[in-house]
């Protein structure tokens, strides 16, 4: 199935919903509601009773039914050993996350970082992980053995668009709209129609550009011959998956992501410490100055960089931080750390956004070269956002890891 975003930025109806809802962040708005196998994304009335001896039984059941399932090469026991030690040699590019127990979230959010409690210990056991976000170099491989195409490469789908839409509206859209696109950031916006009151002023500063796609990351002008070793972008959490399947991997699961990009530390801010810049230096790929309005380039980039242009965290991770946000396995609920296991969390079962919430949407993870301390500050360890599934855009990518179990139990 075809995304449906560009569809959602040209046609009034889809207009209306995009206005009913808040992104606060540097993401592009989601897109129309569609059939999906998130299955039913009512709010669930989750309670806070979960490490409470009260209700136990009661939560115990609440997880099974809540959590999605588990993988193989993973455990939920609480009382199994901790995976510390690598079981082989690190696959080519990876890098060991030796297993441990880590304090996840924000102990003090924010008002509009709620999600990002109540901080919670959680043990994984340990991994490998891509030491970079997949290149469009390791991308272009897969596409080359499997001819695989992706979702901003493919005309919308009509059918699948009118359950969504109702045939009035689809049919009252022009030829253009199903063309294949993706979103990229929309540099000619006019600063004089941005009113920051306004909650609905982000989807100012995105467009839908037509033959936008993971070879043209700005664009039908832009290509990749010269950025190889930049991350790719303009995937959807799907062909994220399929790149993975591909190479034996899988996606991180938040737990994991978080785990790997806090590189030993505790309660850090970033995967190096609390200072942003330390020394006054810029040690990863952001937005500097007053987003949307002026980047200042203080760190020498405007969109992505090449991986490993900054220092890797303790764990020999680049990027954790920045550059381009980062597809995680979980689906995403704000209110996920409220019944989460402690052991090996692999997301809730379901999807659910209260600001969009017929958009079946996963999570991502590090924020990216449009985050800045103006409006979106994804670029900390336990900042947490989500995409709609079936969206690609030009500033989120992914990496991969493989479980030390999922790799025993292969051999
Ligand atoms: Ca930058
Ligand atoms: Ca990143």
């Amino acid at each position: 199935m075809r995304l449906t975003l560009p569809i959602a930025l040209v046609c009034s109806a889809l207009a209306a919903l995009v206005a009913a809802v808040v992104a606060p962040s540097d993401k592009a708005p989601g897109v129309a509601p569609r059939a999906s196998d998130s299955g039913d994304l009512r709010p669930l009335p989750v309670g806070r009773g979960a490490d409470t001896q009260a209700g136990q039984d009661v939560e115990a059941r609440r997880r099974d039914d809540l959590e999605a399932p588990r993988p193989g090469g993973t455990t939920a026991d609480p009382a199994a050993t901790v995976i510390t030690t690598p079981p082989a040699d690190a696959p080519p590019g990876m890098v060991w996350i030796p297993g441990g127990t880590f304090r996840m979230g924000n102990p003090q959010p924010a008002s509009n970082q709620l999600d990002e409690g109540p901080m919670h210990l959680v043990t994984v056991d340990g991994f490998w992980m891509d030491a970079t976000e997949v290149t469009n170099l390791q991308f272009q491989e897969f596409v080359e053995a499997t001819g695989y195409i992706t979702v901003a490469e493919k005309q919308v789908d009509r059918d699948e668009l009118k359950k969504q839409m109702g045939e009035g509206a689809v049919a009252s859209l022009p030829a253009e709209a199903f063309d294949p696109s993706s979103i990229c950031f929309n540099s000619s916006f006019d600063p004089g129609t941005i009113d920051k009151s306004d909650p609905r002023w982000p989807y100012s500063v995105w467009k839908v550009v037509k033959g936008a796609d993971w070879k043209h990351p700005e664009g039908p002008e832009t290509s990749i011959d010269d950025r190889l070793d930049y991350p790719v972008v303009h995937v959807s959490w799907d062909d994220a998956v399929a790149y993975c399947v591909w190479a034996g991997k899988r996606l991180p699961t938040e737990a994991e992501w978080e785990y790997a990009a806090r590189g030993g530390l505790e309660d850090s801010t970033y995967p190096w410490g609390d200072e942003r810049e330390p020394q006054g230096e810029h040690v990863s790929n952001i937005w500097q100055g007053d987003f949307p309005f002026e980047n200042t380039l203080d760190d020498g980039h405007k969109t992505a960089s090449p991986v490993k242009s900054f220092p890797p965290n303790a764990y020999g991770l680049y990027d954790m931080s920045g550059n381009v946000w980062e597809w995680c396995h979980d689906w995403y609920r704000p209110d996920y750390y409220e019944f989460a296991s402690r052991r090996n969390p692999f997301g809730p079962a379901r999807s659910f956004d209260p600001m969009e919430p017929t958009i079946p949407k996963r999570v991502q993870r590090g924020g990216s070269f449009m985050c800045s301390d103006s409006y979106c500050i994804g670029y900390r360890v336990s900042s947490r956002m989500k995409g709609d599934l079936q969206t690609g855009t030009f500033h989120c990518g992914f990496r991969c890891v493989v479980a030390a179990g999922d790799a025993l139990s292969r051999n």
